[in-house]
């Protein structure tokens, strides 16, 4: 029998880890009165906030480095490692995540509380890690957080970046950008290796040698050498078991470098040369819409490539007597083509620093890369000038020749090839200047080549990789995408974290598919209507939140329909948009009916120089000034932007949402992973049949997801109707009425064409079928008014989703990468 629900809540939020009661801990005590004196140099009487967090951190990774260096020794030198390479990761607050996953909340939490400190209070000091956009590097953080608890001996591998994703301000519903000084405190969690340090080299020329028996040797000799210096931070698995090591490397300038230039007494250029090399790990870009394209993003992706594949290589030959059985002791992942030019420099460190003959490096290089794609959309694909490339990496783009020469011979010797073919299959592309593919790059050096959810695998099967996957047919897998529970469900919703282990008991603590269970008590109405509680608390401290960033007023009894992701047109926030103010309208007119209160909320950064992004902004923040200062609508129809989307508030938003917002056009979200997050935690999806939507549906029920719109197929067939949106706005008024209304100016009085612009894309082509789907949107949605008239379906709706979404867990996908793509045993 459960118990009573205040009983559950008045449980300290540790239960929900699955803790002991805690006992007070006076060794924690004692560390952090310590860590404060000693290491932060305060009094207890002048400590403030931050101080606090810090003594508590340095206290806590004390015992994260037992586990650390306890990991290392009982991991053999034989036993096989991951390398996850990666240019994001999107990481978010360390600090009770690690608290929580070596289940000292309880201790933590007393230890302070006796010193007069509140627990809550200082974690919220901690700034974001975010070295990461969107989805592609907050699944790296996922990933890393779920390679340690399966026990798989791990790195991580990526730039150490000064400078995060950018804060975003939103002044007067325009985005700013601000620098995420996110180091400016310094950061306890990391360790700085001077000892640790690679060279890496850029430009020059490449001299060729003969050798006695004939064969070439290539000399690079580099312009420039830039040194990589490691910062280590240990990655934390549940209950402690591993702690694994993300490996970020920072640039430096070589000394002699500089001496050189003061010997030629160039102080100024040898200030600015300095600058320059150190400018590779300033600062993340900031982009998820186009690749950078510039050469410092290049040198970005070179430098940390180059860094992770010698420090690796390094490690190995102080094992082996060569370098034959790499494949046997390491796999290598590489998080999209952003590390792709590895295929190249990892040859070139095999055959010219190691003297590997060039078909066994070729071997060991295709036996040990892996890569994954995580979007299709062409104008995503990175191709790299190839002048850029000679310029940059004179020896690199000769191997990738050589590679590419290799690759359409043994095309040619299989049979015909045809002129066609060569050009789809060649790594370079001669159709807009000579550029460097970097996907097909990646597939030919790789292993195994996998997409992020069924439909995405699928879809790169028939279109992008379409001809190489017709020569390497078993080279393409899927991985769907997961999520790590621990922060998603233990860390930001432990109210119904305690409420599940009480439903199902502790094993769900361990295992996500226990969640199962739940399906026993999803008819209870005792157990719904505590189920409804914890996530009411959620919504009154969004609201709360809401209030605190916006100044709207939101009441946590109205539906909480959320958005919260990047800001793409392919993301189709508009659509949301679009249909908030037809709702907008449709209340006005009929303002007697018996609307279901919605609270829109939206979050996203765009990209900085995406214009049409800024500009759905913009719309959403007018939106909002109209419809939250009208009387007609109060009550029934609120908008909020939250500025600032981060993983933080993600945990804050999550929790407290009923309607998951999931609208892509089909085909084009590779995976998604809000919406796993979102399910969990309760939310009922309304979305198009795309990415992991797809799944989601299959494990939930397809009675328990609002699917609307235009499928795969028939977006593409649609897209090339020349006439397709005049078409679609001729067969609805309301759509008519709303695209009059927004484009006319009625949201923007101030400026009454700043939507014209907007609204006249989505008349002419409207390239994401915003206006083909209007129609089946409005209708789901009003379904789902419907539907929270009926609470009792509701909940039982969003149970279900809670009950059947274990699989999403990323402990199930990198169970699959460490069993199909890896080849390493799962702890
Ligand atoms: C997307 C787009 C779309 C519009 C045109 C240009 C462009 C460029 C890049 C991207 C996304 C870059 C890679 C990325 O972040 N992909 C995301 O990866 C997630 C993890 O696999 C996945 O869940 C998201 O669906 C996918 O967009």
């Amino acid at each position: 029998m459960l118990k009573d629900a205040t009983l559950a809540h008045e449980a300290p939020p540790e239960a929900a880890a699955g803790a002991a009661q805690p006992r007070p801990d006076p060794d924690m005590r004692e560390a952090i009165l310590a860590k404060l004196r000693f290491a932060v140099g305060r009094d207890v009487s002048a400590a403030r906030d931050h101080d606090w967090y810090v003594a508590t951190a340095l206290a806590v990774r004390d015992r994260v480095v037992e586990r650390w260096l306890d990991s290392i020794a009982r991991t053999g030198p034989e036993k096989k490692h991951v390398y996850y390479f990666s240019l994001e990761f999107l990481i978010g607050r360390l600090f009770f995540d690690t608290v929580s996953n070596l289940n000292i909340v309880g201790e933590v939490r007393q230890a302070l509380a006796g010193l007069g400190v509140d627990l809550d209070r200082i974690r919220a000091v901690e700034p974001d890690a975010a070295l990461g956009n969107g989805g592609l590097g907050r699944l790296a953080a996922c990933f890393m957080e779920s390679l340690a608890t399966l026990d798989i001996p791990a790195f991580g591998y990526g730039i150490r970046y000064d400078y995060g994703l950018f804060r975003q301000a939103i002044v007067d519903g325009w985005q700013h950008e601000i620098p995420e000084d996110w180091l400016s405190f310094g950061n306890p969690w990391e360790f700085e290796r001077p000892d640790i340090k690679y060279l890496v080299r850029f430009g020059g020329s490449v001299e060729m040698v003969g050798r006695p028996d004939g064969t070439i040797q290539h000399i690079w000799h580099s312009a420039e050498t830039v040194v990589a210096v490691a910062f280590d931070t240990p990655m934390v698995g549940w209950r402690g078991r591993r702690v694994n090591t993300l490996r970020l490397w920072s640039a430096r300038a070589a000394d002699p470098l500089v001496l050189e230039a003061f010997n030629r007494g160039d102080h100024v250029g040898a200030v600015a040369d300095r600058m320059r090399v150190e400018a590779i790990s300033r600062v993340l870009y900031p982009s998820d819409a186009t690749p950078a394209g510039q050469e410092l993003r290049l040198r970005q992706e070179f430098f940390f490539t180059s860094a992770s594949l010698q420090d690796l290589l390094r490690r190995h030959r102080e094992r082996h007597p060569d370098f034959s059985n790499l494949p046997d002791h390491g796999a290598i992942q590489l998080n999209d083509t952003h590390p792709a030019i590895a295929v190249a420099e990892l040859m070139r460190l095999l055959v010219d620093e190691h003297n590997v003959r060039w078909d066994e490096a070729w071997r060991i290089t295709t036996a040990t890369l892996n890569y994954t794609n995580h979007t299709l959309m062409p104008e995503a694909l990175e191709t790299w000038p190839v002048e850029l490339m000679e310029r940059v990496l004179p020896r690199h783009i000769q191997i990738i020749y050589l590679i590419n020469f290799l690759h359409l011979e043994s095309l040619a010797k299989n049979g015909e090839i045809s002129a066609d073919l060569v050009r789809q299959v060649s790594l370079i592309d001669e159709s807009h200047g000579r550029r460097v593919r970097m996907g097909p790059l990646a597939f030919i050096g790789s292993r195994r080549v996998n997409g992020v959810s069924a439909l995405h695998t699928e879809l790169m099967r028939k279109t992008v990789f379409s001809d190489l996957h017709a020569l390497y047919p078993d080279r393409i897998t899927n991985k769907t995408n997961g999520i790590t529970f621990r922060r998603w469900l233990l860390e930001a919703n432990p109210d119904l974290t305690r409420l599940l282990v009480e439903a199902v008991g502790p094993q769900v603590l361990d295992d996500a598919e226990a969640l199962s269970g739940l399906e026993r008590v999803v008819g209870d109405p005792a157990f719904r209507d505590r189920f409804v509680a914890v996530r009411r608390r959620n919504k009154e401290r969004l609201a709360q939140e809401i209030a605190a960033r916006t100044g709207v007023k939101v009441d946590p009894a109205a539906l909480f329909d959320v958005q919260i992701k990047r800001i793409h047109e392919y993301k189709r926030q508009h659509l949301n948009l679009l249909e908030t103010a037809a709702l907008y309208a449709a209340i006005k007119a009929e303002p007697n009916r018996d609307w279901t209160p919605r609270v829109k909320i939206f979050a996203g950064k765009a990209a900085s120089s995406y214009v049409v992004a800024k500009l759905i902004i913009k719309l959403a923040y007018d939106l909002a000034q109209v419809i939250n200062n009208d009387p007609d609508v109060r009550g029934r129809l609120a908008v909020a932007f939250l500025p600032n989307y981060n993983v933080s508030l993600a945990e804050i938003i999550i929790p407290a949402a009923d309607l998951s917002e999931q609208i892509s056009t089909a085909g084009l979200e590779a995976s998604g992973t809000g919406n796993m997050k979102l399910a969990l935690n309760g939310a009922i999806t309304i979305g198009t049949l795309d990415g992991a939507n797809v799944e989601i549906r299959e494990q939930v029920g397809p009675e328990n997801i609002t699917i609307f719109g235009l499928t795969a197929p028939e977006a593409l067939a649609r897209k090339a109707e020349p006439d397709h949106a005049s078409r679609a706005i001729a067969a609805s008024p309301r759509l008519a009425s709303v695209l009059d209304a927004i484009g006319s100016g009625a949201f923007s009085p101030d400026d009454p064409g700043r939507f014209a612009g907007l609204v006249g894309g989505l008349r002419d082509h409207d390239p994401f079928l915003v206006t083909d789907d209007f129609d089946a949107y409005w209708e789901a949605q009003r379904g789902l008014d419907e539907l929270w008239h009926r609470p009792e379906e509701w909940w039982r709706k969003s149970l279900l989703n809670v009950a059947r979404v274990g699989w999403f867990s990323s402990d199930r996908t990198i169970r699959e990468y460490a069993e199909e793509i890896w080849r390493v045993p799962v702890g």
